[in-house]
């Protein structure tokens, strides 16, 4: 019965039993989303057990000391082992937590001296720009056509990003990863792709009226079929086209 109402939940809310494993979490498709999922899965185990240990003895005591008669019960004080232990263990907790986060956090804001693509992302009112760093190609979405980022698997991937007007936000669920696009100031990030695919992307910051129409997908593939359509780009006149914001890197 029980599982036929996990299965039922499953089916009615559409997520699969790979998913759930990541705790509502898409399944991440670079390794620095993968050192997230692992943080995050983590830190839901760890708030799940204190959550499971409190609301057991919530009940235990509600039920071992509910009132039998009209004797009032034993009073006491203090019990020092027990407020030593509920002083100490936050502490401990909230260092462990802290300790994975800082880890991860680091892992995943690494910036390596020399990665093997970079993307100059501009993030304007209402769309996005991608320049292929050193590739002359460059791609602009337009009104209702939303521009396709292509990356290669296995590589690291440099972003720049750069917005002209307001503050943007550059959101790949599926990297597990956002981060705001700043006028007057240039935000980098890196990631390694695991696996082919495309994954949607989304202004994840309130910037205008037409934000909600700020999408994106990024296409992964292999470094072969990357190189061809990059061959394939400019042969169709994709070079520099629009210019750069200033502090954006050109093509
Ligand atoms: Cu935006």
């Amino acid at each position: 019965m029980a599982l036929m109402g996990v299965v039922m939940a499953a089916a009615v809310t559409g997520c699969d039993v790979k998913r759930s494993f990541s705790m509502g979490l898409p399944r991440p498709a670079t390794l620095q989303g993968k050192s997230a999922e692992e943080l995050w899965v983590g830190s839901v185990i760890a708030a799940l057990t204190v959550g499971v240990v409190v609301w057991g003895l919530i009940l235990w005591a509600a039920f071992a000391y509910r009132r039998r008669n009209d004797e009032m019960p034993r009073q006491v004080r203090y019990n020092v082992p027990i407020e030593v232990l509920y002083t100490v263990l936050p502490f401990v907790i909230v260092a462990v937590l802290f300790y994975y986060t800082v880890m991860k956090e680091n892992y995943i804001d690494k910036l390596s001296a020399n990665p093997d693509v970079k993307v100059g992302v501009v993030g304007f009112q209402w769309n996005w720009q991608f320049n292929y760093v050193g590739e002359n190609v460059q791609v602009t979405g337009k009104p209702g056509v939303p521009p396709e980022l292509v990356l290669p698997v296995g590589q690291t991937v440099r972003f720049i990003l750069t917005s002209p007007d307001v503050i943007h936000s550059f959101w790949v669920p599926s990297f597990i990863f956002k981060r705001d696009v700043i006028p007057g100031r240039i935000n980098q990030f890196e990631v390694t792709i695991t696996k082919p695919g495309t994954f949607v992307g989304h202004c994840a910051e309130l910037c205008g009226i037409d934000h909600d129409r700020m999408g994106f997908s990024v296409r992964t593939v292999s470094d072969q079929e990357y190189r061809s359509y990059l061959d394939r780009m400019r042969a169709q006149g994709a070079g520099l086209q629009a210019a750069v914001p200033a502090g954006a890197p050109a093509p």
